[in-house]
């Protein structure tokens, strides 16, 4: 692989997971041929073999069931062209409400609160150049130095520039290492650590007055919400000191600029979308919204994790960011599939509501880009749930957990062996076009839905070229929040890729000169909502769905580390990546160490309302002394999530990944 220095984004830099994702190209590690379940085995079967299997048990399930008993799960790091198609095919070829896919688990809540927000929900509304150059930043819950690393250097930047970094995050990481200020609340607060840097910014006479009166409404209500929540009550709830709050306040208020930029840590808790809500009033009663160098942004995660939930694979959703329940979105869309609007299904269950019906009113489960049994939420029960299934079709690189429980299981090119866009976190849409030749006996996902669409009766409308389903794309979006229209291939082997929106002129080609820029800027005359102002959340500070008490007393987070990546399906079989993060681990503090008697990678025993799980410790001064970490990278009895809890966020059905009770022991006598 080759690094182009020349690239924004990551200005050629690649992490570590970058660097060694050739090795996963190997067919030593990788699925190389189908493979069928015969006789509680899965064994080697043709192509034709395995998509006739498909086919007929799909097909068999919905004549006896009806087709929501038709279950599909895809996800964010598929392709634009496949997660579209995914969409498509869900509705079009099997007739199902019942789609979600893993970005339920990522980014919804921000996705919800940007949407309330703004009227539009593109991770970044600037381009990250734009970051060194503000005067302040403030990253909740975000540990890029480890998760993002190529992205470090604009927050480097930033400082080198005079700009500070406030970092918010229970654990002293490597990120909230480079900050000029850490706050380290309670896992589950930063609602309340939002409300009382507001209620400060009131306080003290930092808000922008014209600002609230010309570009945005709701703030008498917002205002109230914040001015009950007291410094001195949110550093009870927090513990964050109010003397650090002021800190905060003061940086964040007296550059001309200043951003807020949230990521995982305050996003998948089951009030993420008030919690967003709450930094986006900050931004908003300050005037850092909408204007040159200041707003709020989401740091998205996976490979597309911003174009996967744009183009239908979300259960309310439509291409173009349209809404399924909008009689206008289904019937351009129905005109663009050539089918009438009232077949296309109303909204289905999200990602967690979809995998905990498995096996009861869903019956069948077609699986695109995830590994459920190691990422979601209450993962014993969801495999339980798998487990239960009438029938599971896996398309994956290799054999990830979920698909050992497959019927039957398809192997997929991957990235370096197709062509495809994705869209960054900026909405910046980019063409990757195929590099290297895949195994032989291995097909793409785009092929996999054409074939399955042929034998289930509908032959056109489902392309195996990744060009011809943008040029569909291109028409879906048109006119959505997302409107890819003026995008064309033939420009994006030309730029360094083109920001959406991205209309097409009415009469222009889009290969002109005269075709639509791209909007690298957004919100700098008017927000996306129909008066073009912006939104305040009138929210309040609530407790987590499972507050520590006598018999679970601690707070379980969970997260990442550098050298793995989520479910570890693909870096779990790379050599260096494992040498690097060999296992899972339970982070505690020295002083709940002593209490309970651990030393320095003794196995400890994590318990939770749902379940157990087993780890070396690892104790560090960097995390609070109520609250303990693991990285979720890994099944079996490591498995992080059998503790997760599942309570969801009213708005974004987001689960509560970053916060469950849980109480930490030594396996074995006590020392
Ligand atoms: N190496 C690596 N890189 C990745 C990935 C990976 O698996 N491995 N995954 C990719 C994907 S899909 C994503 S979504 C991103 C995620 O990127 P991040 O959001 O940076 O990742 P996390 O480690 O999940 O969470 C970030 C931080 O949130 C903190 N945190 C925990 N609870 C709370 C809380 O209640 N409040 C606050 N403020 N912080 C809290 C954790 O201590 C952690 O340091 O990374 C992407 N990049
Ligand atoms: N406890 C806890 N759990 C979490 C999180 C957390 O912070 N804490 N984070 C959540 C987040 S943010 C995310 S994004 C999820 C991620 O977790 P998952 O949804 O499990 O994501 P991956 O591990 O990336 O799984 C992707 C699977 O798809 C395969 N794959 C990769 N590319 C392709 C492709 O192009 N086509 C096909 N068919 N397959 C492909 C990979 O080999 C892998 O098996 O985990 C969530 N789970
Ligand atoms: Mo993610």
């Amino acid at each position: 692989m080759t690094e182009r220095t020349d690239f924004p984004v990551n200005r050629g830099a690649l992490c570590g997971k970058g660097r060694t994702a050739a090795e996963v190209l190997s067919p030593a590690v990788r699925l190389t041929s189908p493979l069928v379940r015969s006789g509680g085995r899965l064994v080697e079967a043709s192509w034709t073999e395995a998509l006739d299997r498909i086919a007929e048990r799909l097909g068999g399930i919905r004549a006896e069931y009806g087709a929501d008993a038709l279950g599909v799960f895809g996800g964010g790091g598929l392709t634009n062209e496949k997660a579209y198609t995914l969409g498509k095919f869900a509705r079009v070829v099997l007739g199902t409400s019942q789609i979600d896919y893993n970005g339920r688990f990522c980014m919804s809540s921000a996705a919800a609160a940007g949407t309330k927000a703004f009227g539009l929900d593109r991770g970044l509304p600037f381009p990250l150049e734009d970051i060194p150059r503000t005067g302040c930043v403030i990253l909740v819950g975000s540990n890029l130095a480890e998760t993002m690393p190529p992205s470090l250097r604009f927050f480097t930047e930033l400082r080198e520039n005079g700009g500070t970094l406030i970092v918010v995050d229970p654990r002293r990481t490597r990120t909230a290492e480079q900050a000029d200020l850490h706050l380290a609340p309670r896992p589950g607060t930063d609602l309340a650590l939002a409300l009382g840097l507001l209620h400060l910014v009131v306080a003290e006479g930092r808000t922008d007055e014209a600002y609230i009166q010309e570009r945005t409404t709701g703030w008498e209500q917002a205002r109230a919400a914040a001015m009950a929540h007291w410094p001195e009550q949110v550093e009870r709830i927090t513990g964050v000191s109010v003397p650090q709050l002021r800190e905060a306040v003061r940086l964040f208020c007296e550059p001309e600029s200043a951003m807020v930029l949230t990521a995982r840590g305050p996003e998948q808790q089951s009030k993420g979308t008030d919690t967003v809500g709450a930094w986006i009033n900050l931004c908003l009663a300050t005037g850092r919204a909408g204007r040159p160098l200041s707003g709020y942004g989401c740091l998205t995660g996976q490979g597309n994790g911003q174009g996967g939930r744009e183009h239908g694979q979300k259960a309310d959703q439509l291409p173009g960011y349209r809404k399924l329940d909008d009689p206008a979105a289904r019937a351009h869309v129905a005109g663009v599939w050539g089918v009438a609007p009232d077949t296309l299904p109303a909204p289905g269950r999200s990602a967690y509501e979809l995998l905990d019906a498995l096996g009861t009113d869903i019956r069948a489960l077609l699986l695109m880009g995830s590994n459920p049994v190691v990422s979601a939420p209450r993962a014993a029960h969801v495999e339980e749930r798998i487990r239960s299934l009438g029938f599971l079709a896996v398309c994956d690189v290799v054999m990830s957990e979920t698909a050992q429980l497959a019927d039957v299981v398809l192997p997929v090119t991957q990235w370096a062996e197709e062509t495809g866009t994705t869209t960054s976190l900026e909405g910046r849409v980019l063409l990757r076009r195929q590099a290297i030749t895949p195994p032989p006996g291995v097909h793409s996902d785009l092929y996999v839905l054409h074939e399955l669409a042929a034998r289930l009766g509908v032959e056109k409308g489902f392309p195996t070229d990744a060009e011809e389903a943008f040029e569909e794309l291109r028409r879906a979006s048109a006119g959505g929040p997302a409107d890819y229209s003026g995008i064309t291939y033939g420009r994006l082997a030309g730029e360094n890729g083109v920001y959406w929106p991205c209309p097409q002129n009415a009469d222009a080609d889009p290969e002109d000169a005269v075709a639509h820029p791209g909007t690298p800027r957004l919100f700098l005359d008017r927000f996306a909502t129909p008066d073009g102002r912006a939104r305040f959340a009138p929210v309040t500070h609530r407790p987590t769905a499972e507050e520590p008490d006598a018999e679970y007393p601690l707070l379980l987070t969970t997260g990442r580390v550098v050298s793995q990546y989520q479910s570890g399906a693909q870096t779990r079989r790379v050599a260096e990546l494992n040498a690097a993060a060999p296992g899972p681990f339970v982070e505690l503090h020295p002083r709940l160490a002593a209490r309970i008697g651990a030393a320095e990678g003794d196995p400890v025993t994590v318990t939770s309302r749902r379940g157990r799980a087993t780890a070396p410790a690892r104790i560090t001064t960097s995390i609070r002394p109520d609250t303990v970490f693991m990285p979720f990278h890994w099944p079996g009895e490591g498995r992080a999530n059998t503790l997760t809890n599942p309570a969801l966020d009213p708005t974004s059905r987001m689960p509560e990944f970053k916060s469950c009770a849980v109480r930490v022991e030594v396996v074995g006598p006590r020392k």
